[in-house]
């Protein structure tokens, strides 16, 4: 079991953008499984490759209170949203920040398993935020960054405190 290390909020790495996996061999499955193995250690609901500086279209989340369902997202697409959903998010990028985002309520996604095997999900409620939140990190984009200009300078001075007291 590998526990891989979580970049915080505002490292530029943050921002890149994900690309496609084309290859779908052991190393991926090993990546997958020291994703799933530190969203779990963190302990999170959500984790995407991005955030472990890792900069390829890989997601893994368990919204399941007994840890027994994870779902694998390579290469997510979105192909159907509706309705609108106001879940309070966090991320483990931003330790001890949590907000609103305006998301769908229900998403449909189309990607491929570790395996490279196609599939289909509808998704609702949590963890329909969940998946939206965590393609957000494959496009650079971090859930603070939906926030007025004023609680995002409030989360830069509450990130730059915590760093203070941890150095
Ligand atoms: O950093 C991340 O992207 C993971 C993030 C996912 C998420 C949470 C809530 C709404 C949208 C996306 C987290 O997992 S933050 C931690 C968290 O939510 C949690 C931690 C322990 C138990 C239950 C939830
Ligand atoms: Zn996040």
């Amino acid at each position: 079991m590998a526990l891989l290390n979580i970049l915080r909020y505002p490292d530029a790495r943050l921002h890149k953008t994900a690309a496609p996996v084309t290859v779908f061999d052991e190393s991926l499955k090993k990546l997958v499984r020291d994703l799933a193995d530190t969203m779990y250690a963190a302990p999170g609901i959500g984790l995407a490759a991005s955030q472990v500086d890792m900069h390829k279209q890989i997601i893994v989340i368990d919204v399941s209170e007994r840890h027994d369902s994870l779902v694998v997202l390579v290469n997510p697409e979105i192909v159907d949203a509706s309705g609108v959903s106001d879940i309070e998010e966090g991320c483990l990028s931003v330790p001890g920040v949590y907000d609103i985002v305006e998301r769908a309520e229900r998403v449909k996604v189309r990607a491929y398993d570790q395996n490279g095997k196609p599939f289909t999900l509808e998704a609702q409620g949590l963890l329909a935020v969940c998946i939206q939140h965590e393609m957000d990190h494959l496009t650079g984009k971090v859930f603070v960054e939906y926030l007025s200009q004023l609680k995002q300078q409030r989360v830069r001075a509450k990130l730059a405190k915590q760093l203070r007291k941890s150095a």
